[in-house]
């Protein structure tokens, strides 16, 4: 990946990046500093990979949304041929922005200043009043690399993306086929404004540390081990870990019948793109996200032929995690909007043939999950407010944040390379 850095950082910053103490939760300028705000679009969210949004909200020729992240902005549609592609919110005429709303359906791209207009392949067909030499192949929208694997639409704003992209697709598309994201229906989608850094968005998504007591609701289907291994289990957790191995020797016969890949892959702190992969049983019924582990919508998604099915999550840097349950997905996104302000968008998708009010309800589709996000919410508020307190200084992670870890060493790691190369 070359670059050319726009931003001259500060001898603080660069110290910061060089000196961060492993093991140890980031300094709190990470969380803070316009200037490292600016580092983050500019070196992580401008040049990496990012799961932008699905399929399925895109289902049809035309259809686009819009994706704001610090001074970009990016059209993702469906051109008239139904590929996926994306491009610069930016008029090649006087640079209006094109596209206003966050998704919507168009025929063309047509500008609202002077109405130079576009087809859903960027190229520009109409610009009136120019002069007879004007080359309109010129004037196409400038595109955005732009990737789907499984159903989930990635964009990389960078020149050159990372390379390692394609290893990565064929690593998690076996696990999403079954799941037929691609033909989904959207039944529901959130976009909930947390009061801090996206840092400390991803830092929680990355333990269930905090599951047991944060999230009473969740842990009657979500097993709160993420991160644990039979040593860490504390002996309040021992009775839920001895029916973990129960549900997983299950789970691993209920893969095994159908010939769905079990393995996991986990390299979310080494890789360009990080990610992990896992397969994990849930508690209660086995099912869902439904209260005690019930399904929450009758029809199951894609070829999957088993309600009880667990949970197959992917967890990717910077920016994503996933949910693939037997009867719906639910996918998460995060977008920084600045040092102490992101936005966290949930999206749950259900088998295009499930019907509202027959199949499914939104209210209990997305009960668990809306309540989980707002406590989340408040545990980021409390965490971006402390990070501020002038008495902050950054503190040991545990035996089981070891994703935490990964997530900010994969971030050190990318910004060091970025302000090195
Ligand atoms: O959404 C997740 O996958 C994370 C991991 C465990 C805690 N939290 C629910
Ligand atoms: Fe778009 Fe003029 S800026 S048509
Ligand atoms: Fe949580």
């Amino acid at each position: 990946m070359s670059h050319m850095s726009t931003l001259k950082l500060t001898a603080e910053t660069e110290s910061l990046i060089n000196n961060r103490a492993v093991g140890y939760s980031l300094e709190a300028p990470f969380y803070a500093s316009q200037e490292i705000f600016d580092l983050d679009v500019e070196a992580i969210f401008a040049k990496h990979w990012l799961f932008s949004t699905t399929e399925a909200e895109i289902a049809e020729p035309g259809d686009f949304v819009t994706v704001d992240i610090g001074p970009h902005s990016v059209i993702i549609l469906r051109d008239d041929d139904e590929e996926v592609r994306a491009f610069r919110n930016v008029c090649r005429h006087r640079g209006s922005r094109l596209l206003d709303s966050p998704c919507g359906s168009v025929g063309n791209l047509v500008c609202p200043y002077h109405q130079w207009t576009y087809r859903t392949d960027g190229s520009l067909i109409h610009a009136e009043s120019q002069p007879p030499s004007f080359e309109r192949d010129r004037f196409g929208l400038k595109p955005v690399h732009v990737r789907t694997v499984g159903g989930l639409v990635f964009i990389c704003l960078g020149e050159e993306p990372p390379e390692d992209f394609d290893e990565v697709a064929g690593n998690i598309e076996p696990y999403l086929t079954p799941y037929d994201l691609r033909h989904a229906k959207v039944a529901h989608q959130v976009d909930l404004v947390e009061e801090g850094n996206w840092k400390l968005v991803m830092e929680n998504n990355r333990e269930c540390h905090h599951c047991d007591s944060a999230h009473p609701e969740l842990i009657t289907a979500y097993f709160p081990l993420f991160g644990y291994t039979a040593d860490d289990v504390t002996p309040r957790l021992r009775p839920v870990f001895e029916r973990y191995q129960a549900a997983a020797e299950d789970l691993g016969a209920a893969c095994a019948a159908s010939q769905f890949p079990r393995d996991t892959w986990y390299e979310p702190d080494t890789r360009i793109t990080g990610f992990r992969v896992s397969h994990l049983p849930l508690d209660g019924e086995g099912s869902s996200f439904g209260p005690d582990g019930k399904p929450v919508c009758a029809k199951l998604m894609g070829s999957i032929t088993q309600a009880r099915f667990g949970d197959l999550s992917m967890h990717m840097q910077p920016n994503s995690w996933f949910h693939l349950l037997s009867d719906h997905a639910i996918v998460f996104r995060v977008l920084p909007v600045s040092p102490d302000k992101s936005i966290v968008r949930t999206t749950w998708l259900v088998h295009s043939d499930a019907v509202e009010g027959v199949d499914y309800d939104v209210d209990s589709l997305t009960s668990v999950w809306r309540t989980t996000n707002d406590q989340d919410r408040v545990l980021v508020a409390g965490t971006q407010c402390g990070v501020a307190n002038p008495g902050y200084e950054p503190g040991p992670y545990s035996l089981v944040e070891d994703d935490v870890e990964a997530f900010a060493n994969w971030y050190i790691g990318r910004l060091h390379k970025y302000v090195t190369s």
